[in-house]
């Protein structure tokens, strides 16, 4: 039976190591954006604020990007990133599927860093707004993205320090008094 104790400590030990190798979030972060589009007012992060350009959006390189799309404008439009800024969506570059009166959700990870101008397809003039993909190092966003995960990484192991602490107590207690020899 002493052996049972052991084995959950080894697991826990096991657990703890592999969770401190784990560098926090190497790959990229999840991000998530609302949309609001029309052919003549542009786009908004409210269907009662939209302009042109209008908003900014700033993720990081690597970072895995969801958009929830709206429309109800009654005419079709797209989302993409104008990498090269021809004012064309191009096969190299994000681009969601269409959506016309309605909600979709698409998501792609932002894999060029730079700042660029987002665009609908169909109204590539009307429909602007400036995406920034921070390279890694180059800004704040990164290390204030990483605290909580390295307090979180912290906290967790204490905990798992505690619990293979107490398991070693109570096995300790629970042991039978040596044998008369
Ligand atoms: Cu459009």
């Amino acid at each position: 039976m002493a052996s049972h104790a052991s084995r959950l400590i080894v697991g826990l030990a096991v657990l703890l190591l592999a969770f401190v190798a784990v560098p926090g979030p190497a790959a990229g972060a999840d991000r998530t954006f609302t949309l609001y589009g029309d052919s003549s007012l542009g786009w908004g992060s409210t269907n009662t604020t939209i302009g042109n350009p209008v908003p900014a959006l700033s993720v990081d390189l690597g970072d895995n990007v969801t958009l929830t799309l709206n429309a109800s404008d009654g005419v079709q439009h797209n989302w993409f990133i104008d990498y090269d800024g021809d004012g064309n969506d191009d096969a190299n570059e994000p681009v969601s599927p269409n959506f016309r009166n309605e909600q979709i959700v698409w998501n792609f990870t932002a894999d060029r860093a730079g700042t660029f101008t987002y665009r609908c397809r169909f109204h590539p003039t009307t429909m602007t707004g400036n995406i920034t993909i921070a390279a890694p190092g180059n800004g704040t966003a990164p290390t204030g993205d990483a605290l909580p995960y390295v307090i979180a990484g912290g906290l967790f192991a204490v905990v798992v320090f505690i619990a293979i602490a107490t398991v070693y107590m109570r096995r300790k207690k629970a042991s039978p008094p040596p044998p008369p020899t």
